[in-house]
């Protein structure tokens, strides 16, 4: 992985609401997908080495733009606000759907999606619904199970059952354990997303 990538190379290119902002070359992307607070962010910043690259806060539903992060000028990371924050209006959402969807349906440069989700709890409906969709566009996905330094090890593979389960888990997609605060999974991480390049 280190020798195809400094990941240390990393910048926010550009952040966009719709296609006319995207970049236009064709370098692969990844996008990262998650209900608000999963820790799609971190899930970055852990990757890239990184302590603050993309903005992280306890304030839920703070990112609202697809943000485009260059690594080292050979993929993109593409961190894709988070869904689910309940104090958001019904027209936001509604704007917030459509902008999700024109990225995901019509990016070309997209390899894939890495769809986070909460490693303590069962996958809520957008969890499911984001998954289905996926499935449904037939665009491969990384199903990532953040915060796992909150479970004790002896329950990791009652709460990965369950999630799998709950998602209708495709056993031919990858599914990570992972923690940002420890970087479990963090090279299991790497791997799958250079094997969708
Ligand atoms: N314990 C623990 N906390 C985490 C982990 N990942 C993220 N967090 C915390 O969860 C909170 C939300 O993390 P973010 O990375 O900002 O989440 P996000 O998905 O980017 O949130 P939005 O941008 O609002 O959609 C922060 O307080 C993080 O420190 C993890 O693996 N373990
Ligand atoms: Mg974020």
């Amino acid at each position: 992985m280190t020798e195809y990538l400094n990941t240390h190379n990393a910048s926010l290119l550009l952040s966009a609401a719709n296609k006319s902002h995207y970049p236009q070359d064709d370098l692969p992307e990844i996008a990262l997908a998650g209900r608000s607070n999963v820790g799609k962010s971190s899930f970055i910043n852990t990757l890239l080495g990184r302590k603050n690259l993309a903005r992280t806060s306890s304030k839920p539903g703070k990112t609202q733009l697809l943000n485009f992060y260059n690594i080292d000028d050979k993929l993109r990371f593409v961190d894709v606000p988070g869904y689910g924050y309940a104090k958001v209006s019904k027209s936001e959402r509604a704007k917030w759907g459509k902008m999700i969807e024109e990225y995901l349906v019509s990016r070309d440069n997209l390899r894939a999606v890495v769809s986070l989700v909460d490693f303590r709890h069962d996958p809520s409906a957008d969890d499911i619904q984001m998954y289905e969709f996926l499935k449904y566009y037939e665009i491969p996905v990384i199903v990532v199970a953040t915060k796992a330094d909150k479970i004790p090890r002896g329950k990791w593979n009652k709460h990965e059952s369950a999630i799998k389960k709950k998602l209708n888990f495709d056993k031919t997609d990858k599914f990570i354990i992972f923690s940002s605060v420890d970087r479990t999974g963090l090279d299991e991480s790497w791997d799958s997303i250079l094997e969708e390049l």
